[in-house]
């Protein structure tokens, strides 16, 4: 059965795949699985057609059959645990990649959104340019401490895993602060995962959506 996932209509970004569809798309393209793609729009994203299959009203949503799904790393998680190439067949190495997909969304993610929120959000507070120092010394704290893990290693745990796969995309949307150059190991670690052929088609399928090229 071919799932269908839900994607922003037009993403703020222009197709950069900071969308958190890009994730389900890339997983989805990691274990060679076909999709269908529902564009939606800001609006419909908060109508009750779309809130029975989010309850925030966000995308992505996976729908396979009769399960309906959202949360990006749930959904990788629900792909990593029914196809191979996602997760390592030791039951030890498969619980730690899954630890790492939740260390990107609860540890690393967190302070990167936060830089989102300050910039944007509440650029315009008279609070921001205080609270926008004190957001990037988080950031560059945990980027020392992955970046000191990782290493010279290619991927977080040995072979690549889903939990490479939730952490480079979540690095990605640093790249525009520029921050993430400030940690050589880490945005090589991202190029890597970039060159990835699975990340490779997935992101020409998310621009395509963006240039309507889709
Ligand atoms: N925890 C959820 C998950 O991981 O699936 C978060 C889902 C989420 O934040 N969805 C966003 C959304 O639907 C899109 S991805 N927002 C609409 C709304 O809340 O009304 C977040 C995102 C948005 C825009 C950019 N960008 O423009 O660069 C990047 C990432």
């Amino acid at each position: 059965m071919t799932p269908t996932i839900t994607v922003f209509e037009r993403s703020p970004d222009g197709g950069k795949g900071l969308a958190r569809d890009m994730r389900v798309r890339w997983a989805l393209e990691e274990i060679g699985q076909p999709y269908d793609v529902r564009l939606v729009s800001f609006a419909a994203m908060k109508q009750p057609a779309h809130l029975a299959l989010h309850p925030f009203g966000q995308i992505p949503t996976y729908e396979e059959g009769d399960l309906a799904l959202f949360e990006s790393g749930a959904i990788v998680l629900h792909l990593a645990e029914r196809h191979a190439g996602l997760l390592p067949g030791d039951a030890n190495a498969r619980a730690r990649a899954i630890a790492w997909m939740f260390a990107a969304v609860n540890t690393v993610e967190p302070p990167i959104l936060e830089l989102v929120t300050v910039r944007i959000l509440e650029g315009d507070k008279p609070w921001a340019g205080e609270r926008l120092p004190l957001v990037l010394d988080r950031i560059r704290n945990r980027l020392q401490q992955l970046s000191a893990r990782l290493g010279d290693a290619d991927w977080l745990d040995r072979a690549f895993s889903a939990g490479d796969l939730m952490m480079v995309h979540a690095l990605l949307r640093l790249r525009p602060s520029g921050v993430l150059d400030e940690f050589p190991t880490l945005a090589a670690y991202v190029a890597r995962g970039e060159a990835r052929p699975a990340y490779k088609r997935a992101f020409a399928a998310q621009l395509a959506v963006a240039t309507g090229a889709a």
